[in-house]
C-alpha cells in the first residue's frame, strides 16, 4: 500500500496524528511520547518545527522509528529537517505566504536530497491561518496568516494548491495557537477540494478535534496539548474521533 493510502484511507474516519518537536524535550521522552501516541491509538507520528536546535535530529528520527509501528513522518520547518530514517515527509510549501524563501528556496535545497535518499514525499499545501497572536511559524517563516475571518480567501490557496496538482492541504494555526482554526473555514477549505484537509494548531481537547473533524478535516494534528496535559489527551481526542463521521 503507498505511503499516501497508508496516511489517508478511503473512508470517512478522521485520523489523529501526533506532532514531536525534537526541540520540546530530552530525547528519551520524545521517543515514549512517541509509543504513548501509537498505543493511544494516533495513526501517524509527525516530527519537526519552525526551528530546530536540536542537533540529534537523525538520531530522535531514527529512535522513534524503531520504537513505533505507526508511520513516521517529517514535517519540515525548513531543508534542515531532512532524515533517511523517516517513513516520508510532508513536502511543504508555505502557500498562504509571499516570501520565496519557504514558498519554493527550501523545496529547491531538500529536492536533491529527498531523491538521493528515496524518501517518500506528500506534496503539500500549507495554509498558515491567523490564531490571536503571532506564532513561530508566522514569524520565522516571515509571513502574513491568512485573516481568521476570510474563509474564501484560504479557500482559493486551497484551489491553487490542487490545480498545481498538490495533494494535501494542511490548515495551520500554529504550534501552541490561542484559537484554532475556525470550524467555519474547516468547512469551507474540505468543500471546496477533493483532497485530504489536515487541521493543527491550537487543538487541546476532544471536542475542538470533533468540531474540526465534522467540518470535514480528515486529519487532527496535535502537539502542545501532550506536553502540556500528558499523553492521556491522545487516547481520549482518538477515541472521540473514532465515533465521528466526516461530514465535509
Ligand atoms: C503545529 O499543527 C501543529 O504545527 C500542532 O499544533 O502544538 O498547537 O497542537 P499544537
Amino acid at each position: 500500500m503507498s505511503l499516501y493510502r497508508r496516511l489517508f484511507p478511503e473512508d470517512n474516519q478522521t485520523r489523529l496524528w501526533v506532532l514531536i518537536d525534537p526541540d520540546k524535550a530530552p530525547h528519551n521522552e520524545l521517543v515514549k511520547v512517541a509509543m504513548n501516541a501509537e498505543e493511544g491509538g494516533a495513526s501517524a507520528i509527525l516530527i519537526g518545527g519552525s526551528l530546530l536546535f536540536n542537533d540529534a535530529f537523525d538520531q530522535v528520527v531514527q529512535s522513534i522509528k524503531r520504537d513505533v509501528n505507526i508511520p513516521v513522518i517529517l514535517f519540515p520547518g525548513s531543508s534542515r529537517q531532512i532524515s533517511r530514517y523517516a517513513d516520508g515527509i510532508l513536502f511543504m510549501s508555505l502557500l498562504s505566504g509571499r516570501n520565496p524563501q519557504f514558498l519554493i528556496g527550501e523545496q529547491v535545497q531538500a529536492a536533491p536530497i529527498i531523491s538521493s535518499i528515496g524518501l517518500p514525499a506528500i506534496s503539500t499545501a500549507y495554509l498558515l491561518i491567523e490564531s490571536g497572536t503571532t506564532t513561530s511559524a508566522e514569524f520565522v517563516s516571515n509571513t502574513r496568516p491568512i485573516p481568521r475571518t476570510k474563509p474564501l480567501i484560504a479557500a482559493a490557496h486551497a484551489q491553487a494548491a490542487e490545480l498545481l496538482g498538490m495533494k494535501v492541504i494542511y490548515l495551520e494555526a500554529g504550534s501552541g495557537a490561542k484559537m484554532p482554526v475556525p470550524p467555519e473555514m474547516v468547512k469551507v477549505v474540505s468543500q471546496s477540494v477533493s483532497i485530504p484537509v489536515i487541521v493543527g494548531g491550537g487543538i487541546i481537547n476532544s471536542e475542538g478535534a470533533k468540531t474540526a473533524a465534522k467540518n470535514g478535516a480528515r486529519v487532527i494534528v496535535v502537539g502542545t496539548a501532550i506536553e502540556e496535559k500528558g499523553s492521556k489527551v491522545i487516547s481520549e481526542i482518538a477515541a472521540a474521533l473514532f465515533t465521528t463521521v466526516v461530514n465535509g
